[in-house]
């Protein structure tokens, strides 16, 4: 009898350590939830990868990790991303770009929205308040903000799918800290038309203070400096816990990577009209030398001189750039006088935007604080990484117990500085 239930002992632990062994060398278990940073300019997806403890962000077909923005309607089709942008040259009044600045956005009279529209090659309507795109192929019809979304969510859905080999039905998407519950609800029903439910929308700089592990560090104030191609925001982050909240944020609405651009722009014209005796005036002229000014703007952030119809160095476009620079620290004062808090009581600084690989840039935030911005994680995908993060924590992957993640601050104002 003892015999019996020794074998029978013995065979219930072998099927035990049986279990145990080949949970430990089945293939990981595939991220349930992707995350999702719809940006203005460019957006993209990633995944918190369960196995690896890590992010993925996900390529296009091409391997790309941001897709442009860009949605453009064709006769028969719509086409999203590097496809739409493809088209904004051909198609131009039905090639739709920035709908994030309109979307779930009241506007108090239809004027208002007619000034927005004049910075735009296609048309606008006001309706009731809200925005509707005009597009013109065969027949003439209108398609609103959470459409234009919804489409370039649907690619990154589509992306996501193709590289897990499996249907994605859920998200977590970001939004500006500032977006009031209409905006957040209309992104919530952007991805609702493609086919997504959304389990959380987060702050994009809560996001980028977590891609850096600021969840999991022992920090109480995180400053969030995001510099893009023509908007600053700073957000001031406070953390208690494992919770942030947004404790004051400001920023500039026509301050960012264009302004740079454009500032050696105009030098190099300037030295063009001196050495010609006129300024470069046909179009394609002055739309190649952007492109070439653009192109040595990026060069000036890894080598100290670029070649672009004459010598300029990295000091020259700082030089030009001075005044631009210096106007990045107002908002980083008005957070820490609404947020009561000294330059020296931040425990980190975050960079994220494109504008922020500027090395001028990161001294000058270095210098004010008097430490170094934490700049590790590619500033262009920050917020997509710590989207995934927050993907990976609702989707059970996570290894911490850890809830929720942010508190919401439904009466915080942010100053706009021009
Ligand atoms: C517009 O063009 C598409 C594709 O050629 C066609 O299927 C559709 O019937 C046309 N619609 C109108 C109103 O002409
Ligand atoms: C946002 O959506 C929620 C849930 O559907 C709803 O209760 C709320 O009234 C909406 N708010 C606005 C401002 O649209
Ligand atoms: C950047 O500039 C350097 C020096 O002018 C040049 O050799 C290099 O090819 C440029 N690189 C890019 C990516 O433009
Ligand atoms: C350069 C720098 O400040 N790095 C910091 C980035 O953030 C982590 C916390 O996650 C710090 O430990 C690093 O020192």
């Amino acid at each position: 009898m003892a015999g019996e239930m020794s074998i029978l002992g013995s065979a219930i632990l072998a099927l035990f350590l049986a279990g145990y062994l080949g949970q430990q060398y089945l293939p990981p278990p595939k991220p349930k939830v992707i995350g999702l940073d719809l940006g203005t300019t460019f957006c993209s997806v990633g995944v918190f990868r369960p196995g690896m403890g890590d992010v993925e962000v996900i390529g296009d077909e091409e391997g790309r990790k941001s897709i442009p923005s860009v949605v453009s309607f064709s006769l028969t089709q719509v086409h999203a991303g590097y496809d739409g942008l493809e088209l904004a040259d051909s198609n131009p009044h039905n090639t739709i770009y920035d709908a994030k600045r309109f979307i779930g956005k009241i506007f108090d009279k239809p004027e208002d929205l007619e000034r927005e529209s004049a910075r735009y090659p296609f048309k606008m309507v006001y309706n009731n308040g809200g925005t509707e795109f005009v597009v013109s192929t065969n027949r003439t019809f209108t398609v609103s903000p959470e459409f234009i979304s919804s489409q370039l969510l649907l690619k990154l859905r589509k992306m996501a799918e193709r590289h897990l080999g499996m249907p994605v039905h859920k998200a977590v998407i970001s939004v500006p800290a500032e977006f009031d519950e209409r905006q957040r609800n209309y992104t919530i029903r952007a991805a609702n038309l493609a086919g997504l439910d959304i389990l959380r929308v987060i702050n994009e700089p809560t996001a980028a203070a977590m891609a850096y592990g600021m969840h999991k560090a022992d920090v109480s104030n995180v400053l969030v400096v995001d510099l893009g191609g023509g908007t600053l925001d700073v957000s001031l982050l406070n953390k208690q816990g494992a919770m942030f909240f947004t404790r004051a944020m400001a920023g500039n609405n026509k301050l960012g990577g264009q302004d740079f651009s454009q500032r050696l722009l105009q030098y190099i014209v300037e030295k063009v009209r001196q050495r010609f005796g006129i300024p470069p005036s046909r179009e394609e002229d002055v739309h190649r030398l952007r492109q070439a000014v653009e192109a040595a703007k990026l060069n000036l952030t890894l080598n100290p001189r670029v070649l672009l119809e004459e010598p300029v160095t990295r000091e020259l476009f700082e030089e030009l750039n001075a005044d631009l620079f210096q106007k990045i620290l107002a908002p980083v004062r008005t957070v820490l006088a609404e947020g009561q808090l000294e330059k020296a009581e931040v425990d980190e600084v975050v960079l994220v935007g494109g504008s922020t690989r500027i090395p001028r840039i990161r001294k000058i935030i270095g210098q004010f604080f008097g430490k170094d911005p934490n700049t590790s994680v590619d500033p262009d995908l920050a917020v997509v990484t710590g989207v995934a993060i927050q993907a990976g924590i609702m989707g059970g992957a996570w290894p911490l117990q850890v809830s929720a993640l942010e508190i919401s601050n439904r009466h915080l104002r942010k100053t706009n500085f021009h």
